[in-house]
């Protein structure tokens, strides 16, 4: 068995691995940026090592850095959790390269999954098939109108290197053909850099329902039932649910079946997600996501496994301990993803900033796997997923029920979050009637009315008495508690004296250039501009956005750090950006 596991994540999901990690005896090592030097997930871990940086590129994208880490710690396995690392073929090699364990399926795996003709072609190869199409790519719009006249429309045009619905244009009808094709190899060409594109029928109303799969390295692979995702908006899903409800059991068996092949045709090892859109009864192969994923309590749930706990035995060589025959699924999970963004009117506006409050919901079947306490904070650089909310129950509705029980005791203070839209989608007739598709948030769901929840006030300030903290010093590069007395209203992320010289010296640096807030707004991680926001001339306060950037999927409000007006904007909506690049400038 593994005896010591580097999480080379953050935020909700190195908790989870942590929690399983501390449950099995084994010792954990966390990272973290210069930002999350007392976060969550570092208070959790048996011990801690900067990474150095802010933006993930500098720090939980930092291969050198990770495997420095590996190297002073002695870790014997490493696990990626979503995003970041998970889906890299490199680092897997990197890491498996020096003896280290990676919790997670082979190179090998992960790069046929990762381009998706290839994995089309995976699945083609084992009798799975994908939404009726072409295999060839578009090079005639001629192609397009004969697949049309043949099929009818819409016919979906798809990027063939892209993901994340990124990339895909319906052609209503034919006189539209050529506009969308150009439309979509545009779109292709800034995504992902390729332009490549391939075409399928369109299905209207389809749902997303994903198998979760879980295979050894003795040859053995196991389908543990299936999730409903279909509540979601620009591709942010927003609830999730096992199983999926109202598909016949023989149609879920084959899907489950049809997972097991996919996932056995790439010699997969450990947990996976296939994904599938279902309609009128037939189900189509999407893709294979080759990581744990955010909704994995959902299948924990009504399967009584423990995913992170199989994964860390899946990584020590273990066999499975179950068969097929022995997976059951019993009563009904549903996960409500609180995101610290402002639902308000439908329009989801990345809500950063300090959690001033957090009361998370307990009782029967009622689950919180979060990333963040009190005094903790949001920050702009990181996905903005605050934590998740899970609730068990004997059938739907029970579950249903009680999740909107949960959402009622839920409190976030400090920040606005998605708890508002989640309860509006739980509490549809449509949703409980499973009348909903992919496209219902965005289309039919009305969320106009629908607040934000209020922030909280800032703590007071005034006489400062002292109090007795813990805090936490680095001392190269590895992170100590020590207690101390501090002025009551400090900050625990700011707390005085928090390091030796190193620390101080890094401050510092990280500092100069915005003491009173630099006039330059700079953008912190590279992306596509979405919104300028402001215009020459309008007068500004330190903290309002500037623009809207777009990076690893998620939209962020890039701010001013100080007052003025606006002297000068450098990009409009389209560009695409680097770190650091100045987008506007104050005076
Ligand atoms: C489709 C589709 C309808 N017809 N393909 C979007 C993300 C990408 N991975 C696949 N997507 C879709 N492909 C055909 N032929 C509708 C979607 C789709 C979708 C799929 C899964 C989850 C959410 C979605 C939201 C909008 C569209």
């Amino acid at each position: 068995m593994l005896t010591k596991v580097l999480v080379a994540n953050r935020g909700e999901i190195a908790v989870r691995v942590i929690r399983a990690c501390r449950e099995m005896g084994i010792a954990t090592v966390a990272v973290y940026s210069e930002l999350d030097r007392t976060a969550l997930h570092v208070r959790m871990a048996d011990e801690a090592h900067a990474l150095g940086g802010r933006a993930a590129a500098e720090s939980y994208l930092n291969t050198e850095a990770i495997l420095d880490v590996i190297e002073r710690t002695g870790a014997d396995g490493v696990h990626p959790g979503y995003g970041f690392f998970s889906e890299n073929a490199d680092f897997a090699r990197a890491i498996t390269a020096r003896g280290v364990a990676f919790i997670g399926p082979n190179p090998e795996a992960i790069e046929i999954m990762g381009d998706k003709i290839s994995a089309r072609q995976a699945a083609e190869r084992v009798g799975v098939h994908g939404v009726p199409g072409t295999t060839e790519l578009i090079t005639d719009p001629a192609q397009v109108r004969a697949f049309g006249s043949e099929h009818g429309y819409p016919v979906a045009i798809k990027a063939a290197y892209g993901g994340g619905g990124r990339g895909m244009k319906v052609v209503a009808d034919e006189p539209l053909v050529e506009e969308a094709i150009e439309s979509a190899q545009r779109e292709a060409l800034s995504y992902f850099g390729r332009d490549e594109i391939y075409m399928e029928r369109y299905l209207r109303k389809p749902r997303h329902v994903e198998v979760q799969v879980l295979a050894d390295s003795h040859g053995n692979c196991v389908y543990l039932g299936t999730r409903d995702c279909s509540a979601q908006r620009r591709h942010q899903k927003l609830i999730e649910e096992a199983p999926a409800a109202g598909i016949d059991p023989d149609v879920l068996a084959a899907m489950g079946q049809a997972a097991v092949k996919v996932a056995r045709g790439c010699d997969y090892v450990n947990a996976g997600t296939v994904e599938f859109l279902y309609e009128d009864g037939q189900f189509y192969y999407l893709e294979m996501n080759t990581r744990l994923q955010v909704e994995h309590p959902v299948t924990e749930m009504v399967t009584g496994i423990d995913l992170v706990e199989q994964q860390l035995r899946v990584a020590s060589g273990e066999p499975l301990p179950f068969a097929q025959e022995d997976i059951e699924i019993s009563g009904h999970a549903i996960e409500v993803r609180v995101n610290a963004e402002d639902p308000a009117e439908g329009a989801f506006f990345p809500s950063p900033g300090p959690i001033t409050g957090l009361r998370a919901p307990s009782g029967f079947g009622t689950r919180w796997d979060g990333g963040y306490e009190a005094g903790d904070e949001i920050s702009q650089f990181y996905d903005n997923l605050v934590g998740k909310l899970i609730c068990w129950g004997r059938d739907r509705p029970t579950a249903i029920a009680r999740t909107l029980r949960a959402l009622g005791e839920m409190e976030v203070a400090g920040v606005a979050t998605t708890l508002s839209a989640d309860a509006a989608i739980l509490a549809h007739p449509d949703f409980a009637e499973l009348a909903h598709s992919t496209k219902w948030v965005e289309e039919t769901l009305d969320l106009t009315g629908v607040k934000s929840s209020p922030a909280a006030d800032s703590p007071p300030t005034g006489a400062e008495p002292l109090v007795q903290r813990d805090i936490h010093v680095e001392v190269d590069g590895r992170r100590y508690a020590v207690s101390m007395w501090v002025p009551e209203t400090a900050p625990a992320a700011a707390a005085p004296a928090s390091g030796g010289a190193r620390r101080s010296k890094r401050s510092a640096a990280g500092r100069s250039g915005s003491s009173g807030g630099s006039g330059n707004v700079t953008v912190p991680m590279q992306g596509t501009i979405v919104k300028v926001v402001v215009e020459a001339g309008d007068a500004v306060s330190a903290g309002d956005p500037i623009v809207v950037l777009e990076a690893m999927k998620m939209e962020n409000n890039v701010c001013s750090e100080r007052s003025g007006t606006v002297a000068q904007i450098k990009v409009s909506a389209g560009d695409s950006v680097g770190a650091g690049d100045v987008v506007a400038v104050i005076e």
